[in-house]
């Protein structure tokens, strides 16, 4: 089997409010989604998230630069594949944009190896489980009124989770000390919450916020400090009784190696889209368990549930709904867990219908 090409195409899901964290403005779901084709009709699947629609056009053009040096070789040869692409990213560099390139690439190879076998990603891996316990992470965010993140925190409860992530360090620690006292109200002692700095504080800031927050059971404290801080990371870490959960912003196995040397965090979160593809993913798992840490994906949830269905040392899945419109299939829950798809690659696939209706130019 050969790859032919690389198409993309950039799609924004409109919000009907913009949202915010520490440090983010996210005005609406913006993606490159991509396909990578073969001689044998097979096509693998893959999408790039941007934050803002004003970084599609390099993220997509990295894809493209990746996807057409790969045309002839075969996208069944993972490892080689993603070798080529480590060894073409030489030039312009291991960390950022060349890994969301990368990542792209990757994943449509995996996608066409389980499609081309008719096996599910995980299967391929290995499976471990058939569902994973979720935390609702698609609200109770820094923009978010009081009242607002009351009825948020309700309704995911209504919803049949157990566990919700919500967003801190936008405002003074009383601000926030009163946000998280109205999340943990709301949902009461049993369900498990996880609040997220988005590297928004500095070391001081996060370890006095952190030890104001530890009377409110968190499952963890995310991102505390910024993202290259892996030495302050660890010392927040060490300072807090509450787990540091960090690694969204990391890239590749040295940066994860990094962060488990330094012991910069209790648990790592390789996100798929920046860590380097399903290849990656599982190395930074299988590193992070010989240090006995667990890991749990960031975002793309459809997706990484094919990872976590593989990864002994996987915990808790992200539930992110911002990416389901595009998909021709929807994530199934069932008593807070997602339950993990046993289709063809990752199982999700891009609805024709939506793309042609999120499409922009
Ligand atoms: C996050 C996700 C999406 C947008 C902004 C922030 C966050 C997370 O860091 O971990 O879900
Ligand atoms: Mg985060």
């Amino acid at each position: 089997m050969k790859i032919t090409g690389v198409r993309t195409q950039r799609a924004v899901v409109p919000f009907d409010k913009s949202i915010q964290s520490a440090t983010h403005f996210i005005p609406g779901i913006s993606a490159v989604l991509v396909w990578l084709d073969t001689d044998e009709g097979i096509t693998g699947e893959a999408l790039l998230w941007a934050v803002g629609p004003h970084r599609m056009p390099v993220l997509e053009e990295m894809v493209k630069l990746l996807g057409t040096q790969a045309i002839g070789k075969d996208p069944r040869d993972t490892t080689a594949r993603f070798d080529d692409m480590w060894a073409e990213n030489s030039f312009l560099g291991h960390k950022g944009l060349t890994m969301y390139g990368l990542s792209a690439i990757d994943c449509a190879c995996w996608d066409i190896l389980g499609k081309s076998l008719g096996v599910s990603i995980s299967r391929l891996l290995g499976r471990r489980r058939d569902r994973i316990p979720a935390y609702a992470s698609g609200g109770l965010w820094a923009s978010r009124s009081m009242q607002e993140l009351e009825d948020e925190a309700k309704s995911f409860v209504a919803q049949g989770f157990k566990a919700v992530k919500m967003r801190v360090g936008k405002f003074d620690i009383a601000e926030d000390i009163e946000r998280v006292t109205t999340v943990r109200n709301a949902i009461g002692p049993k369900i498990k919450l996880m609040a997220d700095a988005n590297q928004g504080l500095t070391v001081s800031q996060a370890i006095r916020l952190g030890r104001r927050l530890e009377d409110f059971d968190l499952t963890w404290f995310e991102e505390p400090v910024p993202a290259h801080d892996l030495e302050g990371h660890g010392l927040v870490a060490a300072a807090l009784d509450t787990p540091i959960a960090s690694g969204e912003t990391e890239y590749g196995r040295y940066g994860f190696r990094d962060m488990l040397e330094r012991k910069s965090a209790d648990i790592l979160m390789p996100d798929l889209e920046r860590v380097g593809g399903v290849t990656e993913w599982m190395r930074v798992a299988a590193m992070a368990a010989s240090y006995d840490v667990p890991v749990s994906p960031h975002l793309y949830t459809e997706y990484s549930l094919q990872l976590v269905g593989a990864a002994s040392n996987a915990t808790v899945s992200e539930h992110m709904p911002w990416f389901e419109p595009l998909y021709a299939e929807s994530m199934e829950m069932e008593d807070g867990d997602i339950l993990i798809p046993d289709r063809p690659g990752f199982g999700f696939s891009f609805d024709p219908a939506a793309v042609e209706k999120y499409a922009v130019a």
